[in-house]
């Protein structure tokens, strides 16, 4: 069984409790608790692979960017503005910058999280207020993955989105996994170096 902790982060109404809902539940309610933060737990399976996935969908984002929590808990992130709000797409670069910036700050060796930026409520495109272009390049400087949808209308988006980035989780977990040689294989490393055997293919 993989252990998956993923973080919803964006702007108050960009609607990152709507999209946790909506992919862990179907349903799109309208009206969310905005005053407590949760965990959300599930189940799920992926490509025949077990996983126990955990879900932080803070209470209220706006004005809080230090995010130190956030960094050492979650394997990835989901940036969520609303494409009706520009304050939401201002607030979506400043997470993206932080979470670039922590990268920097660490070791090399420590893989990248894995980064799915998206515009929500695609529904309101009336009242658009940032182009699919504008979240298109933004994504593309921070490297990340890019898409709108609406949490109101699109459920099998939400669940192709959450895919995505689960997939690319558990692929940096397995590259993570990789890298780090277990006791037994660093130990015949070690026997080979000192005797100078090569391992021969049959
Ligand atoms: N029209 C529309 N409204 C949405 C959508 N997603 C969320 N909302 C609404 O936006 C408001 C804020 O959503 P919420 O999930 O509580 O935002 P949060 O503060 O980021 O958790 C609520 O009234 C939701 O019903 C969407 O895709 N389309
Ligand atoms: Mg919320």
């Amino acid at each position: 069984m993989s252990e998956v902790k993923l973080a919803v982060l964006g702007g108050s109404g960009a609607g990152k409790s709507a999209l946790a809902v909506r992919f862990l539940t179907r349903r799109f309610i309208g009206e969310y608790a905005s005053n407590a933060e949760c965990i959300y737990t599930k189940h799920i399976c992926l490509d025949g692979r077990q996983i126990h996935l955990e879900i932080y969908d803070p209470c209220s984002q706006q004005g809080k960017l230090s995010l130190t929590d956030e960094l050492h808990w979650a394997d990835g992130f989901i940036i969520v503005y609303d494409i009706s709000d520009r304050a939401s797409f201002a607030f979506a670069k400043a997470l993206l910058y932080r979470i670039q910036e922590s990268h920097i700050g660490a070791c090399k060796k420590m893989v990248e999280s894995t980064v799915f930026l998206v515009g929500n409520k695609q529904d309101l495109c009336h009242m658009r207020e940032v182009g699919w272009d504008e979240g298109q390049k933004l994504a593309m400087d921070y490297k990340c993955q890019f898409g709108e949808l609406s949490a109101a209308e699109h459920y099998q988006e939400v669940v192709a989105m959450f895919t995505k980035v689960l997939r690319s989780i558990i692929s940096n977990l397995k590259a993570k996994e990789k890298r780090r040689p277990s006791g037994s294989k660093s130990m015949a490393k070690l026997i080979n170096n000192v005797f100078g055997k090569r391992r021969k293919s049959v």
